[in-house]
């Protein structure tokens, strides 16, 4: 009982918090999931928040099933076991009742898979590819970019001295507009890497030779982290992605500082004249 109060009142604060709302990165003693940005990622947090019900609702049921099998017929309670060994109606239910659930689930679970898939007409594309191991991305050049450039995670002192989170904070963030739809193309140069943003509700995987696609649209302006979510090598853990949201004018200054800042890039490529079916 030494000091016990301590960590059992940090405990309960901090379970009491919300997680950091809105800043788009994990926070300490976070208990949900990171606060949504995109319709996607809303609609996630919505399915996932009615799984929870049901998968807490059946496993009470079956906890009080269980409790009042040992309570009921044990040995001393009932000496002498029943004989029975088949009951058609409990048979039809207890194979009907949990059919019945899962299709219960199904409808908003395929619904969201369609809705996260099926990609909208993009305003912007750009291209992110995973290499052992930082991003680099590519702004198509028939959408005012033409560039290119890599993105590699700060260390921790040079995190700390820009008072951004360390092993999430990049040199060289993927600067986007707010209210728009990005195509967002996934590519992997080596091994099999992945693009996922938790608070966009984004998770693709950036696979060797295959193009994959994926999208979102927020509203709201910030810095959203994200990591490499496929075990990829030595350093996956240090391969973090930071997308900067600004205003489209903002983005179109951004563009221009950009152009010049990236110019010796040679690598750009028309990236929106790829064919979007090739999902
Ligand atoms: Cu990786």
């Amino acid at each position: 009982m030494i000091r016990l109060w301590k960590p059992v009142v940090l405990l309960l604060l901090t379970m009491a918090m919300p997680a950091l709302a809105g800043n788009g990165q994990p926070s300490m003693w976070e208990m949900n999931m990171q606060p949504p940005v995109t319709e996607v990622a809303e609609d996630i947090n919505s399915l996932h928040n009615i799984l929870l019900w049901i998968i807490t609702a059946i496993s009470l049921f079956v906890l009080g099933l269980l409790v009042y099998v040992m309570v009921r017929f044990n040995e001393k309670a009932h000496p002498v076991p029943s004989k029975l060994t088949h009951h058609t109606g409990l048979e039809i239910a207890w194979t009907l009742i949990p059919a019945l659930i899962l299709v219960f689930v199904a409808i908003p679970s395929f619904r969201l898979l369609r809705f996260e898939v099926e990609l909208p007409k993009p305003d912007i594309t750009v291209k992110a590819i995973g290499h052992q191991w930082y991003w680099s991305y590519e702004y198509a050049a028939d959408q005012n970019g033409g560039f290119a450039f890599d993105s590699y995670m700060l260390s921790r002192e040079e995190a700390v001295k820009a008072n951004q989170p360390a092993l999430l904070a990049v040199d060289n963030e993927l600067v986007l507009p707010a209210g728009k739809n990005i195509l967002v193309q996934v590519l992997g140069a080596d091994v099999i890497h992945n693009f996922a943003v938790s608070s966009f509700g984004v998770r693709m995987d950036a696979v060797p030779g295959r193009l994959n696609q994926t999208w979102f649209k927020t509203d709201k302006e910030g810095v959203y982290y994200g990591q490499c979510s496929r075990l990829c090598g030595t350093n996956h853990a240090f391969m973090p992605i930071a997308i900067r949201i600004v205003s489209p004018e903002k983005y179109a200054a951004w563009l221009v500082e950009a152009k010049k800042k990236f110019a010796s890039a040679d690598s750009a490529t028309q990236v929106a004249a790829l064919p979007v079916a090739a999902q």
